[in-house]
């Protein structure tokens, strides 16, 4: 049985929603894969080595005890990097029940594709309105976002990177 997990994403940017998902799965699996999944047919606010940038610096800063490998994969289905990387499971947030009806049937389609499970983590409560969407409104609209993301992420909005 393997102790390894994928935890994808967007990731544009990296949230404190996002943030604790990683933390709480640090502490279920030996080792982790946070992997910024690229969309090509979604418009991104920021390029791909960003988010990896970002997504490596807010990582760095929490000290997890769990080994932690930040990627990004582009090219064909998630499950293929999943069974590459030798892991044996995804894991994802949930905020709200908008989330459960998106992620049930990616969840029942990456077991049916490869025999992944796919594992439901619960943030604090205090995270549950976070979404990187409402992150990319605040910075655009000149609003401080730091409440909302890790330092790294909001050092780098408040000083204009978003512009970049
Ligand atoms: N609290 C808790 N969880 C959160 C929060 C929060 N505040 N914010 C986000 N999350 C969770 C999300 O629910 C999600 O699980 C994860 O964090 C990533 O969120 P985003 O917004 O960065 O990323 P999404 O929702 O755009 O997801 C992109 C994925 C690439 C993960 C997704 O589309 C996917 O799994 N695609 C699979 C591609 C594939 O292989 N398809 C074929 C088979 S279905």
């Amino acid at each position: 049985n393997s102790r390894i997990a994928v935890v994808p994403g967007s990731f544009d940017p990296p949230t404190l929603g996002h943030l604790d998902v990683i933390q709480r799965a640090a502490k279920l699996y030996d080792q982790l894969h946070v992997v910024v999944v690229h969309n090509p047919g979604k418009e991104a606010m920021l390029p791909l080595a960003q988010r990896l940038a970002l997504l490596e610096q807010s990582i760095d800063e929490c000290d997890l005890d769990t080994e932690v490998v930040v990627a990004s994969w582009s090219v064909g289905l998630l499950v293929d990097y999943v069974r590459d990387v030798g892991a044996g499971v995804l894991v994802k947030g949930i905020r709200s029940q908008a989330d459960v009806v998106y992620e049930i049937p990616m969840a029942v389609v990456n077991r049916d594709l490869a025999g992944i499970e796919t594992v439901f983590l619960l943030p604090n409560p205090a995270h549950t309105m976070v979404s990187s969407s409402l992150v990319r409104q605040v910075s655009a609209l000149g609003g401080d976002v730091s409440p909302y993301v890790p330092p790294a992420v909001a050092r780098f909005l408040d000083t204009g990177g978003h512009d970049l």
